[in-house]
């Protein structure tokens, strides 16, 4: 999976995915990250990037021909799809990840300033994800963040093949709690039953764990997971209670 980055701020994309589990996907050649400056694709002496809104209004906007001359300097076959990350993006998800897990090569276009373009958004990008309900001053955190979840999923990342079906938002609900040594900490004791080597057990107590959490904390996500009829009885329970 080869993923190719624009944006204003090369620098912020440095380090970040050289430490931990990525350190190890990119020198397997499992990943890899093209870091491009959208400032290289400009042509007059002071390499603006910007311009005034037309129409009038408060910032910049990100000029359209460096973005579409960086996006074209770009290698690529016809069905990458060409991401932009902005706040009026449909919103990214685990899904998402996953679907996007699925392509070897993405383009990432970072936006900025007040917004960019819309003839970027209209005539360049395929697709425009925002990560979240509110506004962070440019797509570089996003970007980031839809890079380490879908890098994530690609086969071989993570160590164990088995550990992204566990994840929070796989099948709906959140992660149960883990825990490790010691067994007592501090006077807090680890549950019983993550002790007691029976399998059956241990999954049942986090099934029911994630459903409680879930309830807790993220309950319109239960209206669109994935039960059992034991489990729906459970929620009920927990509803009324
Ligand atoms: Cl993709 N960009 C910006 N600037 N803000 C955001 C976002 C993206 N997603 C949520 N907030």
């Amino acid at each position: 999976m080869h993923i190719d980055v624009l944006t204003l701020f090369p620098q912020m994309f440095q380090d970040i995915f050289s430490l931990g589990i990525f350190k190890r996907a990119i020198d397997q050649k499992l990943v890899s990250l093209g870091v491009h400056n959208i400032r290289d694709y400009t042509h007059d002496k002071h390499h603006t990037a910007d311009d005034y809104p037309y129409g009038g209004g408060a910032g910049m906007v990100l000029k359209p021909e460096p973005i579409f001359e960086a996006v074209e300097s770009i290698e690529r076959k016809p069905d990458v799809p060409v991401i932009l990350l902005t706040p009026q993006g449909r919103l990214f998800s685990q899904k998402v990840a996953q679907e996007l897990s699925q392509h070897s090569h993405l383009v990432l276009i970072c936006g900025h300033y007040e917004g960019v373009d819309e003839r970027v958004s209209e005539h360049l990008a395929t697709d425009r994800l925002s990560i979240g309900d509110y506004v962070l001053s440019g797509g570089e955190l996003a970007a980031m963040v839809v890079i380490d979840a879908v890098f994530r999923l690609v086969p071989g990342v993570l160590g164990s093949e088995a550990s992204p079906l566990d994840d929070s938002h796989v099948g709906g609900l959140l992660e149960y709690p883990q825990y490790t040594r010691p067994a007592e900490y501090r006077g807090w004791a680890v549950p019983e039953v993550l002790l007691s080597g029976d399998h059956a057990q241990v999954d049942s107590w986090r099934r029911e764990q994630a459903i409680r959490r879930t309830h807790k904390n993220r309950p319109e996500l239960l209206d669109k997971a994935e039960l059992s009829p034991e489990e729906k009885r459970l929620v009920e329970r927990l509803r009324q209670s």
